[in-house]
């Protein structure tokens, strides 16, 4: 037997040093390139990666940021290297690792050392009672799945999640089946991440996407980004961002950490980039607290409304309503409210606000530091409402952009992974495939995990994701699941959901986007859209991880026909030929006529956005809608901190590709605290002491039990975070989120505002 992998995911060696003040340069690549040598070997890597983002090679499984049409000879940023290089791995998990390993030794395992083990070879079963996976047949597997599908009483006992790496074709047909069988029970991951977004810009703007371009983003005279750290999790938007830069815009970012890529890019695909200083980014830094943005809007909002001649009135007119009641609502400001809400100067938002009024053409970029609080929904409908004030949507250079995780994330929303389907969607899909769809709404991430915790859900099926890492409140969330008749992942990797059980339970593997699809008419491409609405084609070359692997197609479409014996669904003509879901998505998703042909196009086709457009807004009214709420920020009682979950540079969610976040000055090391030195001095504690976090939740209406939830023995880093504000590391930190501690109105985990103290370990 192969000797056992020696993985370092301990915090024994941990070194801080002061955080960077610039992103990316020549450093990055080595760091990547090391990483891919590690799992790959040099032939390997250097076939895939030339593959990377290049038409007729494969879409990067990292984030959903866009290809510029112009490729560059390696159109590709660090952290795309070390996704590729975790997928296009050559270890592997066999069946002699499940026989070594019981479920519950799993369980003790970091998802860095479950990830490191390789990509997944053989489906596996756990029987009811059994302590260890073993291997089962597919056709085994999928008569599994079946025989508990078809015994639920109600098909609203399953559960159907999706994780955003999934194709277009895999998400379309995996949607079909859930609603063909009788439900809309359609978790996925948007649920903790951009659903904020959605709900927001659906009723402001009457979609729930952004409205730019690229090339809008390239030449807006004032990009805004807040709540989000693109030097890690967006790479690729620093070039976006330098190029904006030299045709003259300014940046303003919005953030409680001073986050490196967003001070200074040295972009390593130029030469003053490689050697020269690099290019300074943010011209104006605003470090706000945790939650403040509502109230730094509405006083932007404020100050704008006083300066009439640089609203855009006959677009006011024109194309919104709502607007005498948001003026009126701001027509006062509570300043000393607003400054403890934001932790800024009034001074500040004054700077910000003749940002605004200096720019003709503005795009506010956003991310999780806005979707993932308790008033996400009302926060980015103010950050709607300053936008419209200048007639910044639907012209070019300016617009709403709020960027997205997973690759392909809002590709499955528009195939209809919603557990919210829309009744002209349902219809066509009705009519397509001669069904009756369910009309009832599903459960979403947390109504999910609530349903199998009160015993109404019993089978459980991920199509990708880490659902136990990733959701909130992973004690509750594990035990909930661990409730379940039957679990089921399909996933390329192993991780921690895996070893969370319901009584019987199974793995799945498949083939990722690095590998050739091979069906019965051939080698398959699959297609994906990114953040801007762009759809393109993507297409693995590698050999699959095992020669037995199926793809999420195959798997979906075998197990619809074997749990709907009578379904009139041609699934195998599916399986075998993906044009066939093509033709099918095109005639039920608007946008997609002529999908194939279109498919053709390098670089892929434009969705229609009627906002970007035409300036037209199919909402209630019709119009652009300014919405008004009342300024609300998170309460943080004395001798208390806000605490924000976050990635680490070296993270892709749950997946961990090693232990360092470059930029913030970490090696070796996760279990950290960031908090502010002016607040350790305040609380009594000090750099590099070891802490419990402990979380303090009274509930969304104040009850007066006060629950706790402990992450033991963290390493205090004194760093310059806004003040109150502390920052920790997720999947680590997700037992300090309780589950029912949601945004409003799109019921996101609060992930970016967790009450917490931090007492000294003992
Ligand atoms: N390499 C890599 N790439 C990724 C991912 C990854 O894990 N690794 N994940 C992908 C996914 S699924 C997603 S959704 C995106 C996530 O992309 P990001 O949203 O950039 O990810 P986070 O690490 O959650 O960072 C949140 C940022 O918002 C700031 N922030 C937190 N709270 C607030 C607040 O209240 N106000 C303001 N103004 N700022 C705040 C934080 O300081 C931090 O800079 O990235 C995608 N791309
Ligand atoms: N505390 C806290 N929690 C958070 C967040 C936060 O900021 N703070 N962020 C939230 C956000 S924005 C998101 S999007 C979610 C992410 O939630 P998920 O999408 O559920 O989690 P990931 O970690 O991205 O999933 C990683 C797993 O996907 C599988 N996988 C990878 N590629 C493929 C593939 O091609 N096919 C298949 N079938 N499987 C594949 C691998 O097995 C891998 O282990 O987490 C959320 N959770
Ligand atoms: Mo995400």
């Amino acid at each position: 037997m192969a000797r056992e992998l020696k993985v370092q995911d301990s915090d024994d060696h941990l070194e801080v040093s002061p955080p960077l003040h610039s992103a990316a340069g020549v450093p990055a690549v080595t760091r990547a390139m090391r990483m891919a040598m590690k799992q790959m070997g040099p032939a390997r890597s250097g076939r895939t990666l030339l593959r990377l983002n290049q038409p007729g090679g494969f879409d990067c499984p990292g984030c959903a940021w866009p290809d510029p049409g112009h490729t560059h000879a390696a159109e590709f940023c660090e952290n795309g290297v070390k996704a590729v290089a975790e997928e296009a791995t050559t270890r592997r998990v066999t069946p002699e690792f499940f026989a070594k390993h019981s479920i519950e030794e799993l369980r003790g395992r970091t998802d860095y050392w479950l990830g490191q083990q390789g990509r997944l070879t053989t489906p596996m079963h756990k029987a009811p009672g059994d302590t260890h996976y073993r291997p089962v047949s597919w056709d085994a597997a999928l008569d599994i799945v079946a025989g508990h599908l078809r015994g639920l009483s109600d098909p609203d006992e399953a559960v159907f999640y999706t994780s955003g790496r999934t194709s277009n074709e895999a998400a379309f047909c995996y949607q079909l089946f859930a609603r063909a069988y009788g439900t809309n029970n359609m978790p996925d991951c948007s649920n903790m991440c951009h659903e904020s977004s959605g709900t927001a810009l659906t009723e402001s703007i009457g979609i729930g996407k952004g409205t730019v371009t690229l090339t809008d983003v390239e030449n807006a005279e004032l990009l805004v980004v807040a709540g989000q750290n693109p030097g890690t999790n967006h790479p690729r938007m620093l070039s976006a961002l330098e190029a904006a830069k030299k045709c003259g815009a300014r940046i303003v970012a919005i953030n409680p950490l001073p986050e490196a890529g967003l001070i200074k890019f040295r972009n390593p695909q130029t030469p003053r980039g490689v050697i020269g200083p690099g290019t300074p980014l943010a011209d104006l830094y605003l470090q706000v607290r945790l939650g403040g943005d509502q109230a730094l809007f509405q006083a932007l909002g404020h100050l704008l409304l006083q300066r009439p001649d640089v609203l855009d009135k006959d677009f006011i007119a024109q194309h919104t309503s709502g607007f005498e009641e948001y003026a009126a609502s701001l027509a006062t400001l509570d300043w000393d409210a607003t400054e403890r809400a934001t932790g800024l100067q009034h001074s500040e938002i004054e700077a910000l606000a003749d940002e605004f009024a200096r720019s003709r053409a503005t795009t506010i970029c956003w991310a999780m530091g806005l979707t993932q609080h308790r008033h996400a929904v009302a926060t980015i409908q103010d950050v709607v409402d300053v936008l419209l004030l200048q007639g910044n949507i639907g012209k070019p250079g300016a617009g709403v952009c709020p960027v997205r995780g997973h690759s392909n994330v809002q590709g499955d929303r528009t195939m209809g992974v919603w557990e919210k389907p829309g009744e002209k969607f349902l219809q066509a899909l009705d009519d397509e495939f001669a069904i009756t769809a369910p009309r009832e709404h599903g459960y979403d991430v947390v109504d999910a995990v609530r349903a199998f915790r009160d015993g109404h859900a019993k089978v459980f099926m991920a199509v990708g994701g880490n659902f136990v890492r990733a959701t909130s409140d992973t004690d509750v969330t594990a035990a909930s699941l661990e409730k379940a008749a039957l679990t089921v992942h399909v996933s390329t990797k192993l991780n921690g959901s895996h070893a969370v059980t319901g009584d019987e339970a199974l793995i799945l593997p498949t083939i990722g986007r690095t590998e050739e699809d091979l069906q019965v008419s051939g080698a398959q491409r699959v297609s994906v859209e990114d953040s801007m609405s762009m759809v393109h084609a993507s297409q693995g070359r590698l050999r699959p991880a095992d020669p037995t692997l199926l793809s999420e197609v195959a798997i979906i479409c075998e197990l619809a026909r074997k749990t709907l014996p009578d379904s009139t669904i041609d699934w195998p003509a599916m399986r075998g030929d993906y044009r066939v879901i093509r033709s099918h998505i095109a005639a039920v998703v608007p946008g997609f006529e002529h999908f194939e042909t279109r498919l053709e196009h390098p670089g892929g086709f434009l969705l229609p956005s009627p906002p970007r457009d035409e300036r037209r807004f199919e909402t209630q009214s019709g119009k652009a809608t300014f919405t008004t709420h009342e300024m609300w920020a998170p309460d943080c009682p004395p001798g208390h901190l806000l605490l924000q979950t976050v990635r680490s540079h070296d993270q892709y969610n749950t997946t961990i590709y090693g232990m360092d976040d470059h930029y913030r000055g970490i090696k070796d090391g996760r279990r950290v605290v960031f908090v502010n030195p002016d607040d350790l001095a305040e609380l009594g504690l000090h750099d590099e002491q070891i802490v419990d976090i402990v979380s303090v939740w009274r509930g969304t209406a104040g009850a007066d039990e006060v629950e706790e939830r402990r992450a033991d023995r963290f390493r205090i880093v004194s760093y310059p975070t806004a003040r109150s504000c502390a920052a920790a590391y997720f999947p680590e930190t997700n037992v300090l989120v309780p589950l029912d501690s949601t945004a409003k109105r799109s019921n996101t985990p609060t992930s970016k505002t967790v009450v917490v103290r931090l007492e000294p370990s003992t």
